[in-house]
C-alpha cells in the first residue's frame, strides 16, 4: 500500500461527502447534477465503508424510480435542479417517470452484495432482492434482440462507455445534423473540458437516437421495427452475468433460491462466448445485431467478462494476454486505457476513446483476482492508487502520464479508490 493511502482515503471521502444531496450522491456537482443508475452502484461500494446508510439510500433513491417494466433509468432526475443544467433533462425525455428512459449497466446487485458483506444488512437486501431480479427480467425479456440470449443497448448512453470506438460503425448510420450542438450547447460543461468530450457529430447522434427511442413510447421492438441501434455489449453483459452471481449470492443471504441466478449467469456467459469472442483477436467485441458484424475495435469492453468464474482457461489467458500486451500495456505502471494504444484513432484525451477510468480497471482488477492472478491484481491496484494519490479524484486520467483530466472530485473514483485501499490484495468471494 502507498505510503500516502490515508491522504487517499480522506480526499475521497471528503469527495463523497461534498457529492451527497441528502438522499442520493451526484457523479460530480456541476457536470452531473442528478443521480446516475451505475455511478450509484459504484459510489455505494466505496460508501459501504465509511458511511453504510448512505450507501443503502443511494441504491433505494434509484430503485425507487424503477419503472413498472423492470428497467432502472439511465438518470433519476433531481427535480430542485434547472434544464438548463444539463443536457438532455428531464423536459427532452419526457418520461411519466421524473427520469430518463434508457439504461445503464446493472452492476446494483454487485454493488448490493458488496455493501451487505462490507457490514450485514438482510433487511436491506431482502428489500432490494425483488427489485434486482425485475431490473434483470427487463433485460433479458424486453432487450434480447439478437435473440441470442445477450441484451441489446439501444444507445450508447447505455453502455456508459458513451463515445468508445466500439460503436462507431453501428452509429455511422444514424442520421443526424451535428448543428443541432450549437442551438443546445451545455451550459454546464466547463471549457477546458469541451474539446475531451464527444464530438458534436456523436453528440447529434446520440440526441437523435434518444429522440426516436422517446417518441416510440420506450417501447422495446426487435430489429424490424424504426429503432436504428442495436448492439451486444460484452462489458454490458458480462455485468449482466455477474449481477445472476450476485443475486445467486443474494438469495443463499436471504433464504430465496439460487439456482435460477447460476443458471442464468451460465447460459449469458456461453453466449458472450459463442457470439462476442473474437480467437483473432483475443478479445470480446461488441455486436451490431442488425448486420451480426462484430466491431473490429479493441475496447476495454472486451476485456470485461474476465470478471466471469465460468470462463474457459484459454479464453482467460488470452484475455490476460491481450491485457499485458502493447495494446492495453497492463503492468506498466499506469491503469489500462479505455482503447488500444496501437490504434491509429487512440485519443489519450477523448473522454472513452483512449483516456484511463478507475470503475472498468476496477471490474478487470476484480476478474483478474477471480481467476487467481494475484500478482497483476496487485500491479493493477497499486497503478489505480498511485495515480489518484498523484492527481486526485478526477473523472478520467491521460493514459500517457497518469495526470487527471475532465470534472474534478468525481464520486465513482472516490468510491472505488476507498473499495481498494479497504480490500489490499484480498481475493474477492465469488462473484
Ligand atoms: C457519462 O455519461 C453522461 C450521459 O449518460 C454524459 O456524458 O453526460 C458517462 O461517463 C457515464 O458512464 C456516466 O455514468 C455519466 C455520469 O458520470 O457520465
Amino acid at each position: 500500500m502507498s505510503r500516502n493511502t490515508p491522504n487517499v482515503w480522506q480526499l475521497a471521502e471528503d469527495v463523497l461527502t461534498g457529492n451527497w444531496k441528502g438522499l442520493h450522491t451526484v457523479p460530480a456537482k456541476t457536470l452531473y447534477p442528478h443521480q446516475w443508475s451505475w455511478d450509484a452502484a459504484f459510489i455505494a461500494v466505496g460508501l459501504a465503508h465509511v458511511a453504510p446508510q448512505r450507501a443503502w439510500q443511494d441504491l433505494h433513491s434509484l430503485f425507487e424510480a424503477q419503472w413498472p417494466d423492470g428497467r432502472v433509468p439511465h438518470i433519476v432526475f433531481d427535480p430542485s435542479v434547472s434544464d438548463r443544467d444539463y443536457f438532455p433533462g428531464q423536459s427532452f425525455w419526457k418520461s411519466p417517470h421524473g427520469t430518463s428512459g434508457i439504461v445503464q449497466p446493472p452492476v446494483h446487485a454487485l454493488a448490493a452484495l458488496l455493501v451487505h458483506r462490507a457490514g450485514p444488512a438482510p433487511d436491506q437486501l431482502r428489500s432490494l432482492y425483488e427489485p434486482l431480479v425485475a431490473q434483470q427480467t427487463y433485460l433479458s425479456q424486453r432487450r434480447d434482440a439478437g435473440g441470442a440470449g445477450l441484451a441489446s443497448i439501444v444507445h450508447p448512453w447505455e453502455s456508459g462507455l458513451d463515445n468508445s470506438p466500439a460503436w462507431d460503425q453501428a452509429l455511422a448510420g444514424v442520421d443526424a445534423d451535428p448543428s443541432l450542438m450549437t442551438r443546445i450547447r451545455r451550459r454546464d460543461v466547463e471549457v477546458s473540458v469541451v474539446s475531451h468530450r464527444p464530438t458534436d457529430l456523436d453528440y447529434a447522434r446520440y440526441i437523435t437516437l434518444a429522440a426516436a427511442y422517446r417518441d416510440n413510447g420506450y417501447a422495446d421492438g426487435g430489429v424490424q421495427g424504426p429503432h436504428p441501434f442495436f448492439v451486444e455489449c460484452p462489458a454490458f453483459n458480462a455485468l449482466t452475468a455477474a449481477a445472476e452471481l450476485a443475486l445467486a449470492e443474494i438469495a443463499g443471504e436471504i433464504g430465496a433460491d439460487p439456482r435460477p441466478h447460476r443458471d442464468r449467469a451460465a447460459a449469458i456467459t456461453d453466449a458472450i462466448l459463442q457470439h462476442l469472442y473474437d480467437p483473432a483477436t483475443g478479445l470480446f467485441h461488441a455486436r451490431d445485431v442488425r448486420t451480426g458484424r462484430l466491431s473490429p475495435a479493441r475496447c476495454i469492453s472486451g476485456l470485461l467478462p474476465l470478471m466471469l468464474p465460468g470462463l474457459p482457461e484459454p479464453v482467460v489467458d488470452s484475455l490476460v494476454a491481450a491485457a499485458t500486451s502493447a495494446h492495453f500495456g497492463l503492468s506498466d505502471g499506469l491503469p489500462l486505457p479505455s482503447y488500444d494504444r496501437l490504434a491509429a484513432d487512440f485519443d489519450p484525451l477523448r473522454y472513452w476513446r483512449g483516456p484511463i477510468w478507475i470503475n472498468m480497471n476496477w471490474l478487470i482488477w476484480r476478474g483478474l483476482l477471480q481467476h487467481g492472478r494475484t500478482e497483476l491484481a496487485a500491479a493493477l491496484r497499486r497503478s489505480m492508487l498511485d495515480i489518484v494519490e498523484r492527481s486526485g479524484c478526477f473523472e478520467y486520467f491521460d493514459p500517457g502520464t497518469g495526470e487527471g483530466i475532465g470534472t474534478a472530485e468525481f464520486s465513482w473514483t472516490a468510491a472505488l479508490a476507498i473499495d481498494l485501499i479497504a480490500s489490499g490484495d484480498r481475493a474477492p468471494v465469488p462473484v
